[in-house]
């Protein structure tokens, strides 16, 4: 079996801070006592566009470098009024014994036996990479745009629901292959899954969420992790998995 820890929006800032480095800290100490093998940080690291100045960069900058003195780190890019685009570029400056990957496009990345990373140049892998050790298929925020041209759609106007769907099962044929190969396949993601519950406990019931179930299902990954809904769910179809593991500071 292979242990990932997932964590999810920080939200790191002045306000947030005393919280935000406390859970992150106790959450960040746990996974190296559980010796999980990599880290994926599943988007909204920071509240909103942060100096450099700031003592929520140094204190998350600090904290990321520790985790990646354990393991190999995975950041997704989050939403972008509270992680600006350009937010986590720093953070690949930051591996510790370990590289930390920043996942700001769609693709897939390798954890390799080596425990580095390895990204595909396109938007997938075209076979599945040698010596992998886990597939991660990565859909940070983008713009509709982004995920339009990356699929090839032509009808501008087709929701993003239905664009992201076909994108995740683009991912299946490769996750499938690597599956066969004792391989464990992991989805991340940022964004509102349809019909999931937000901290306030209202369902999400709209028709403009970037997810359904099913699509994430879709991606044929044997766990997705998404971030962006505060609150802890998850939902199970044949052994595969789907959990938000909710804020870590329980922010509204
Ligand atoms: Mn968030």
């Amino acid at each position: 079996m292979t242990r990932i820890a997932q964590f999810s929006d920080l939200h790191y800032s002045a306000k947030n801070l005393t919280e935000a480095d406390r859970c992150f800290s106790q959450a960040i100490d746990r996974a190296i006592e559980m010796r999980v093998e990599a880290a994926v940080i599943s988007g909204d690291a920071t509240d909103h566009a942060l100096d450099v100045h700031a003592p929520a960069v140094e204190r998350l900058a600090r904290n990321v470098r520790r985790l990646a003195g354990h393991c190999p780190v995975l950041m997704l890019q989050g939403t972008y009024s509270h992680e600006p685009p350009g937010t986590l570029s720093i953070f690949r400056l930051l591996g510790g014994r370990f590289a930390v990957h920043v996942a700001d496009r769609i693709e897939q990345v390798a954890l390799t036996a080596d425990r580095g990373w390895i990204a595909s140049s396109n938007w997938r892998f075209k076979s599945v990479p040698c010596g992998l050790r886990v597939l991660f298929s990565c859909v940070p925020t983008v713009n509709k745009a982004t995920v339009a041209a990356t699929v090839g759609a032509t009808a501008a106007a087709e929701a993003i629901g239905e664009q992201l769907g076909i994108l995740l099962r683009g991912f299946a044929p490769i996750n499938e292959a690597a599956g066969e190969m004792g391989v464990p396949t992991v989805g991340v993601s940022h964004g509102t899954v349809y019909g999931c519950l937000t901290e306030h406990g209202v369902p999400m019931a709209g028709f403009d969420h970037e997810f359904t179930t099913g699509a994430l299902f879709g991606a044929r990954a044997q766990a997705f992790m998404p971030g962006h809904i505060h609150r802890h769910q998850s939902w199970e179809s044949s052994g595969r998995l789907i959990a938000y593991p909710g804020s870590i500071g329980r922010f509204h």
